[in-house]
């Protein structure tokens, strides 16, 4: 059984050790139980996680595809909230656009699968990206950069897809940015557990342009701090649809994401997708 229409998501099956019983129980639930493949032992599984029931009993199946939207049963939120003179959260801004993203990020991943990468430190990240548009960023141990291709493959990164572009330059006008014009999106993946410690976006070229933050998905608690990694950073909440803009004085703030719980949602499962995009050559 597929319990999201996006490949993107099944892929991040969660591993568990459980109890024949606990088998039972979760398969009753929906979920499909597997064996996990590799030898990790006796009584661990892969579990595809179940089929969610969202608000008023309705259930998203695969063959229910996108369209299936209940969310459906939440009123946009509007307006903006300020986090700083050129910050904003826009809540629910980027719903009208979910169905047309979804699989638009489906077709990249094809492309463009999402990877974990090294840090110049040498650790791997917890989040799995991928990029498109005509830079995409990318880090090794040599350092953290932007390049035309996808280093994986030696292919162009996957052109941007219209609706992607609409969003951004959408939301960074409705921030107070008129002309925003993105060459970059970083494409990050989040399982829950995943993180991204406090960090500025200061790989561009300059920092004329606003950052725009898209959330996709299970929700997450983003850090929006101050100029210096050590101000304290408020704890700003984010849900399926929300899109921060952050550009101004605010262009260099530190920011990141605490580790995500495992709060399914709806139509993605176990997964956050966010898209950043950025103005990068
Ligand atoms: O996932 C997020 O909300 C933030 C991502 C981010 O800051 C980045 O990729 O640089
Ligand atoms: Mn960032």
């Amino acid at each position: 059984m597929i319990n999201t229409p996006y490949p993107f998501c099944n892929a991040v099956p969660r591993i568990e050790t459980l109890s024949t019983t606990n088998v039972r129980q979760a398969e009753t639930k929906g979920s499909t139980v597997e064996q996990h493949p590799s030898n990790m032992g006796a009584g661990t599984y892969l579990r595809f996680s179940a089929k969610i029931e969202c608000m008023n009993t309705k259930t998203i199946s695969a063959a229910g595809g996108p369209a299936t939207l209940a969310l459906f049963d939440d009123p946009p939120r509007e307006g903006r909230e300020r986090l700083g003179p050129g910050a904003f959260v826009l809540p629910g801004f980027a719903l009208p656009f979910v169905d047309a993203l979804l699989p638009a990020i489906e077709g990249l991943a094809e492309r463009a699968p999402f990877r974990h990468l090294v840090t110049p430190g040498g650790f791997t990240m917890s989040v799995a990206l991928t990029n498109c548009g005509a830079l995409g960023w990318t880090s090794d141990r040599r350092g953290y950069r932007y390049s035309a291709t996808d280093p994986d493959t030696g292919k162009p990164w996957p052109a941007m897809p219209e609706p992607f572009t609409r969003l951004a330059c959408e939301a960074a006008s409705a921030a107070g940015f008129d002309g925003f014009a993105p060459d970059a999106c970083l494409v990050n993946r989040y399982a829950p557990g995943a993180r991204l410690s406090l960090h500025q976006d200061k790989d561009e070229r300059d920092y004329g342009a606003p950052i725009v933050s898209v959330s996709l998905g299970m929700p997450a608690v983003f850090l929006f701090g101050g100029h210096a990694r050590d101000d304290k950073a408020a704890r700003i909440p984010l849900v399926h649809g929300d899109v921060v803009v952050w550009g101004g004085e605010d262009r260099l703030r530190y920011h990141g994401v605490l580790p995500l719980k495992d709060e399914p949602h709806p139509l993605l499962g176990a997964i956050r997708i966010n898209l950043t995009f950025r103005k990068a050559g």
